[in-house]
């Protein structure tokens, strides 16, 4: 920049004015602070890979950016919010925004035929944008042949919108976690184009995509206030439930409860979300667990499903305990991302392999 252009251009005085207004419109932003809504682009493709569930049990997915469940995506209500997708498997897909109310923008709502004009086929990019409308656990899923797609091939990741005005319970919160349950066809596991019909079987049962002994424990300490993200992600309701402590339910599909209510058995429905936020005060090593039996099984074998074990800090762990010898991985349920802010976490543990491609792209 040479200042001598400048001066020839604009009288002294006028630049010290526009310096002014310049200073004034920067202080205005700064002050407005929090209330000023933030603009994010966030970049995501849809792959064929193959993920391993259950030991010896892989399953090949349509995964979000190479990976199930996909990834975190978080904003704070009223934000902005831009998503480019590129297709690069071989069937068409969309992304619903599934929470996110679309309020003047219901094209981009993902329902190919209704409320997006079509599909992204494969090799095809399409660009989603969208107002975070209201906060809470949100969820984004595709919307072509969910009965596959969603069921059984993985297209499911959060999306965490945080309110505005956060309540002074969720404000007590010191460990924040995502666990979406889902159900496996292990008939059509590397059949692309099939499954997820009514006669179909579902014989894997997971929590974030892994079944016991995949799953991880959530390692708190005394005094923790854990917020659990409860989602039915897959086509069965799962009864999760907690060992040792009670589970306040405080918001259903993302909405605050008048009457929060405590249980220790939550059911957790297709495409229901409950957060629940629990006093760690019970040292000790307790499990949580689906309580529907068949879910508990690993294609018929016990004991497999959706299973985490809470760990107290400095409670000595058993010779006999079954997970003594885990590799622990602080962010299986998003505890380490979730404290990151607002962007799109993607989450290597989570990543596929990926796998030939046996269809031709259209
Ligand atoms: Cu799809």
């Amino acid at each position: 920049m040479k200042p001598v252009n400048i001066k020839n251009k604009i009288h002294p005085d006028k630049a010290r004015l526009l310096i002014g207004v310049m200073a004034m419109t920067l202080a205005g932003l700064l002050f407005a602070g929090q209330s000023w809504a933030a603009q994010h682009e966030f970049s995501m493709t849809i792959d064929e890979v193959s993920i391993e569930v259950a030991p010896g049990f892989t399953n090949k997915v349509f995964a979000f950016n190479g990976q199930v469940p996909g990834p975190l995506i978080h904003v704070k209500e009223g934000d902005d919010v831009t998503v480019h997708v590129t297709n690069n498997t071989t069937l068409p897909h969309t992304i619903h925004w599934h929470g996110i109310n679309q309020i003047n923008s219901w094209h981009m709502d993902g329902v190919p035929g209704v409320s997006q004009k079509d599909a992204i086929q494969p090799g095809e990019s399409f660009t989603y944008k969208f107002n975070a409308d209201r906060p809470g656990s949100l969820w984004y899923h595709c919307h072509v042949n969910v009965w596959e797609h969603v069921a059984t091939r993985g297209m499911w990741g959060p999306l965490i919108v945080d309110p505005k005005e956060p309540s002074a319970l969720e404000k007590r919160v010191t460990k924040d976690s995502i666990l979406m349950m889902s159900t496996w066809e292990s008939a059509y596991a590397n059949s692309y184009g099939k499954g997820g019909m009514p006669q179909d079987v579902a014989d894997y049962f997971s929590v974030n995509a892994k079944s016991f002994p995949y799953t991880q424990p959530v390692r708190v300490k005394k005094g923790d206030v854990l917020r659990m993200r409860l989602y039915g992600a897959g086509d069965e309701t799962h009864q999760m439930h907690m060992h040792g402590h009670d589970m306040l339910v405080t918001h259903k599909d993302g909405y605050p409860l008048a009457n929060p209510y405590y249980v220790d058995t939550v059911p957790v429905g297709p495409g229901e979300r409950y957060d629940v936020i629990v006093g760690m005060n019970n040292p000790g090593y307790f499990v949580m667990h689906d309580h529907v039996d068949k879910h508990m099984t690993n294609n018929g074998a016990m004991m497999g499903g959706p299973m985490t074990v809470f760990e107290y800090e400095g409670v000595k762990m058993d010779d006999w305990y079954a997970w003594k010898d885990k590799v622990y991985d602080p962010n299986f349920f998003y505890s380490v991302s979730l404290t990151q802010g607002s962007g799109l976490f993607n989450s290597a543990p989570f990543m596929g392999k990926p796998v030939e491609q046996a269809r031709k792209r259209r």
